[in-house]
């Protein structure tokens, strides 16, 4: 299905729920229309804990019929978030099309809670634990969830750029043997040696689809500000577009979130423009913008006359 991306379909998904704060809407890019999510009335909290599990729920379910829609008509789909969350809702519509895909989870933070281990209560931190087949006697079926089926296993999942991991979280990628680079592994190894392993895990059997799950924070708050839950040390510019670009150069890209920039707070305009232009730089560099100039389209010098 996937191969070289010839159209791209953008997804708005205006998903606030799976956190606390106001304000994450799509990043500016080009608006092919938001979905229409709703706010479920009385949606109480799951055991005293977690909040909007209805509406974070019916709002994923949505969102996944629209990016199995987007990919079977034959594009490449770009989910433009939003928090995390609605990676329940981007991977499983994926996987309705490619049920072999490969994730690349680009983040500081795991996003594996369960319900049972989140110190928050927010779904943006426990999107993971329900897309995992191997985790799910430790998953209790949420109200809003039922239509949900793990599409992943542990072996489908590469991260990279961790550096803010709960316990339980830890337990669960060393226990279920989950491939993960830190931010600490990025310095040991280098970017280049993390894409070329990242690609081993994924694809050294044979090629598969891949979603790029790209959270913001997974950048240093200097460089992406206006993100609810950013933690010091970060990628680098030059380490986030190099992961991006490897990622195209696969000629395996099949879909793309952009999730947790959250224009409400930024400290000032400044703040906001350059999260917002981050993102922009991360989407087109999947789709093929390149630091080395484009090798496309110019086949002549004019000639003085
Ligand atoms: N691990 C923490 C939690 O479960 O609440 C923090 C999660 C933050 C999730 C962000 C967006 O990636
Ligand atoms: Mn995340
Ligand atoms: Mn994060």
């Amino acid at each position: 299905l996937p191969r070289q991306a010839h159209s791209v379909a953008l997804v708005g998904a205006p998903l606030s729920r799976g956190q606390r704060l106001a304000g994450l809407r799509r990043c500016q890019v080009y608006d092919f229309g938001d979905l229409n999510f709703t706010q479920v009335p009385n949606d109480e909290l799951y055991n005293n804990l977690i909040l909007y599990p209805r509406t974070v729920g019916l709002a994923s379910q949505v969102l996944a019929d629209a990016v199995s829609r987007a990919l079977a008509a034959g594009h490449s789909c770009v989910t433009i978030g939003g928090d995390h969350s609605l990676a329940l809702g981007s991977v499983s519509g994926h996987a309705r099309q490619c049920p072999h895909l490969g994730v690349v989870w680009v983040d500081a933070h795991a996003d594996i809670n369960t319900p049972l281990t989140t110190q928050s209560g927010n779904l943006h931190g426990q999107p993971l634990s329900f897309l995992l087949r191997e985790l799910q006697d430790k998953v209790p079926q949420l109200p809003g969830f039922s239509w949900l089926k793990p599409c992943l296993s542990a072996s489908d999942i590469v991260y990279i750029g961790l550096r803010d991991v709960d316990p339980a979280e830890y337990y669960i990628l060393k226990n279920y043997d989950i491939q993960y680079f830190s931010m600490r592994d990025i310095d040991r190894l280098g970017i280049q040696k993390v894409m070329e392993r990242t690609f081993e895990q994924l694809m050294g059997r044979r090629q598969r689809p891949i979603h790029l799950s790209f959270d913001i924070d997974a950048f240093d708050p200097s460089l992406a500000p206006a993100t609810g839950t950013p933690v010091l040390g970060g990628l680098t510019y030059r380490e986030g577009m190099y992961i991006t670009e490897e990622i195209h150069n696969t000629g395996m890209l099949s879909a793309v979130d952009m999730v947790e920039v959250n224009p409400l707070l930024g400290a000032s305009q400044e703040e906001v423009n350059a999260t917002a232009s981050l993102a922009i730089d991360v989407i087109a560099t999947c789709f093929g913008q390149t630091r080395e100039g484009a090798h496309t389209a110019f086949d002549e010098l004019p000639t003085p006359s």
